[in-house]
């Protein structure tokens, strides 16, 4: 067993320390925010996470947990800080910055350091690496280095940091079969060992797929809706192929992955990814469209009450980082629309226009389907018809049954369905 220190106790970095305390490692948890330091001992993360108390729980019962301002001594660091991208779109490297330099002072020669945030291509070589260099350890001889991406989904994180697949990259075969050892005493998913830049790359085209995937269903829901075909029907004929898997059209693609990682290939690529560049771009394009599906339902929006369904940028998380309703809110606000919004996961005060149900419908000229949370699948059409102006939805998620709502007076359009 290892004594390990945690720098950065976000997302990932809070529970990926709460599981290493439960298998038996002595943990270090580090974060410059106290906020998070107490978050980890006194079990109390937000956003919301199935299993997650119950995790922090085991972990602070077990007696293996400390939390820290700034890096100890240890045998491994792992660094699990957040990788924010610029105006610019290129990654903001401070954050891993700064923890290489803190952490450089508390190596000694054995020690491993592995990186979990998501980088562009070459960062734990060039960034990691070259910090521990200039420290006069040598990389390899004296301090093994990896880099191990995360891969859990929002919603399902803790089930998944334990079983999913793991990409290990090692700076070299010895540091890749160390860092194997660290996941292996809490994963019951296979570990792959490769190099660290592979790795890097692995991580970023899992994302990027998905970002074309999601582009390519928002594409052919715009062209459908034109035409006059359902294009959720024609997807999911589609998708009856043994090999093809369309994704979903939607309001945008959201989170702090999907919608961040393409651009860490993409500054990297001298202009040769083109591709991926245009997937960006429509999927960032589409509260825009929502906005115009707005205008053909209402005609001028200046002075409209328009409530949105949703903040959180996909069902049943209360996370709103690059959701697309925050775009459709200001677009909304160019256009002088009276915006409200309803979301029961996200917390209270995030934005000023989060309102209880009753007030964020009341009066509205129309409403949004934005995020395709369960708890809209149960919403009452007649309770709510009698507190809105006009009884009419636009649901961008293809999510509410069109005939329970049509049956008592709403007129209902979905995206990409156009009859
Ligand atoms: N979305 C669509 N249509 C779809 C699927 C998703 O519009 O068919 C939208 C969602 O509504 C959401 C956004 O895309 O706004 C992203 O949601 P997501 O569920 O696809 O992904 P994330 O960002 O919650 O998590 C992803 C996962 N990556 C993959 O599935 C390849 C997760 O495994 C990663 O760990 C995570 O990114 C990450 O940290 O990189």
């Amino acid at each position: 067993m290892s004594k390990i220190c945690i720098i950065g106790l976000g997302y990932i970095g809070l529970p990926t320390a709460a599981i290493l305390a439960t298998r038996g490692h002595d943990i270090i948890g580090v974060d410059i925010s106290e906020k998070a330091r107490k978050d980890l001992v006194d079990g109390n993360p937000y956003p919301e996470e199935p299993g997650l108390y119950g995790l922090l729980e085991d972990a602070r019962n077990s007696g293996r947990l400390s939390v820290s301002e700034s890096p100890r001594t240890a045998d491994v660091f792992m660094i699990c800080v957040p990788t924010p991208f610029k105006a610019d779109k290129k990654a903001d490297l401070g954050y891993i910055v700064d923890a290489c330099s803190s952490l450089v002072p508390h190596l000694k020669k054995g020690d491993l350091v592995i990186l979990e945030s998501t980088v562009p291509p070459t960062t734990t070589r060039e960034v990691v690496c070259g910090a521990i260099e200039e420290a006069g350890f040598s990389v390899m001889e004296d301090v093994k280095v990896a880099f191990c991406p995360e891969r859990v989904m929002p919603g399902k994180l803790v089930k998944e940091l334990v079983e999913n697949d793991r990409v290990i990259g090692g700076i070299d075969e010895a540091s890749g079969l160390a860092a194997k050892e660290i996941y292996a005493s809490f994963c019951t998913g296979r570990l792959f060992i490769t190099d660290a830049t592979t790795a890097e790359f692995v991580k970023l085209i899992e994302n990027s797929f998905r970002d074309i995937n999601i582009a390519f269903a928002n594409e052919l829901a715009i062209v459908s809706k034109d035409i006059g075909i359902d294009i959720w029907e024609a997807i999911e004929l589609a998708n009856m192929h043994p090999r093809v898997n369309i994704h979903k059209p939607g309001p945008g693609v959201g989170g702090h992955c999907i919608a961040v990682d393409p651009y860490f290939i993409i500054e990297r690529a001298n202009g040769k990814a083109s591709f991926l560049s245009l997937a960006r771009e429509r999927n960032s394009q589409m509260p825009s469209y929502v906005i115009e599906q707005a205008e053909k339902l209402l005609g001028n929006l200046e002075g409209k009450n328009i409530t949105l369904l949703g903040l959180a940028y996909k069902g049943n998380i209360g996370d709103s980082r690059e959701s697309p309703a925050l775009d459709i809110i200001a677009l909304m606000k160019e256009r002088g629309v009276n915006c409200s919004v309803f979301d029961p996961h996200v917390e209270e005060g995030t934005i000023p226009e989060l309102a209880g149900l009753e007030d964020a419908v009341k009066d509205a000229d129309l409403l949004i389907i934005t995020t395709d949370h369960s708890a809209f699948g149960e919403l009452d059409p007649e309770h709510i018809g009698a507190l809105v102006k006009n009884k009419i939805i636009f649901d961008t998620r293809h999510f509410i049954d069109r005939d329970k709502w049509e049956s008592v007076g709403w007129k209902v359009s979905v995206i990409g369905v156009g009859k």
